[in-house]
């Protein structure tokens, strides 16, 4: 069958595509494959290995009658129309759990980045501006033992929690469903509110995936309940920050910083954000270490290789589902 990869991916990964007896047409360039090119290299596509840069819906599916699976790479799905490719009897797969640790950490060198101004102090660094010592030179704030606000409290927010530990920090959280108490206890976290743990948290960090009730889940109401020294980090998707919100607050000092990751129209940025001292910035890269990206690939190709010969992938978003439409079907 024919399988189009999206995007470079590791060889000995993909290997195992071909090792299975499919043909690979794989996209060999860094930049992503623009929406025409990825439209014609549909023809005759049975299983799609897809990243975050490709819009997947129902033009897509128009163009491969035959498509069996996307496997997704990465755990965020919000661009994959799956209710469509779902009523098509497509399988749609991802990839959770591997990069659980890796956007834990990062949120955490985002925190302590925006905290410490170590970006700043970097630049200020190495342009020779470092001229003298002093005691009120460069002052940043402390991390340990301030309150950290989880939004979202699934396997990355609980992995941020679990690292808060270790920065004897105080740890709230949202979550669809609040955890028993037992469970709260284990971890060391406390449910509360939405509009309390903004108005409490030092650091609000967002953890919950995009859909139409997190769009813009945080604009300029609940930017201005945050204390005026708190810092917003997001590590999830960047439609669940209003970003002109945020460079408003941002702006005018109404909250400390913010530690950003992801953006509402990424790759670009809402003018204005980059020339803020208050904001650290980074090109979506959570995800991005040797080993987690390897484990991505490796986790998406066996999901793709499962819904190739009919099997239940390791992780399938809508298999029941599917497999109900292919037995009516
Ligand atoms: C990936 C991510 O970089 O998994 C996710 O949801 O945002 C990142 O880990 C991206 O999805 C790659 O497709």
């Amino acid at each position: 069958m024919k399988v189009l990869v999206t995007a470079r991916l590791p060889e000995a990964v993909v290997g195992k595509i071909r090792e299975a007896g499919h043909e690979v047409d794989m996209h060999l360039h860094m930049a992503p494959l623009e929406r025409d090119q990825l439209l014609n290299r549909m023809e005759g596509v049975a299983g799609l290995l897809s990243t975050i840069t490709d819009r997947i819906d129902g033009e897509v599916f128009d163009r491969a009658p035959g498509l069996r699976v996307v496997a997704n790479y990465g755990v965020g799905f919000d661009h994959i129309d799956v209710a469509e490719a779902t009523r098509r009897g497509i399988l749609v797969t991802n990839t959770p759990g591997v990069l659980t640790d890796a956007t834990a950490d990062l949120t955490f060198a985002l925190i302590l980045a925006v905290a410490r101004r170590v970006v700043e102090g970097d630049h200020r660094t190495r342009s020779g501006k470092f001229q003298f010592w002093a005691p009120l030179h460069f002052l940043g704030t402390e991390v340990s033992g301030k309150t950290l606000g989880i939004v979202g409290l699934g396997r990355i927010g609980r992995a941020v929690a679990r690292r808060a530990r270790g920065f004897d920090m105080q740890v709230l959280y949202t979550a669809r469903k609040p955890l028993g108490r037992d469970e709260e206890e284990r971890l060391g976290v406390r449910f509360a509110p939405l509009d309390q743990l903004l108005a409490r948290s030092d650091f609000v960090s967002l953890h919950v995936p995009l859909t139409p009730e997190t769009h813009h889940l945080i604009g300029a109401r609940e930017l201005s309940l945050m204390k005026p020294f708190a810092y917003l980090i997001n590590t999830a998707r960047g439609p669940v920050v209003d970003e002109t919100a945020l460079l408003e607050a941002l702006r005018q000092r109404r909250i400390g910083g913010a530690g950003l990751d992801v953006y509402e129209n990424e790759p670009q940025l809402t003018p204005g954000l980059a020339d803020l001292q208050n904001v650290v910035l980074l090109p979506h890269v959570g995800s991005a270490t040797v080993e987690t990206r390897t484990r991505m690939a490796q986790m998406a190709v066996e999901n793709l290789l499962a819904g190739l010969s009919g099997h239940r992938p390791p992780h399938g978003l809508n298999w029941e589902a599917v497999q109900g439409k292919r037995g009516k079907g």
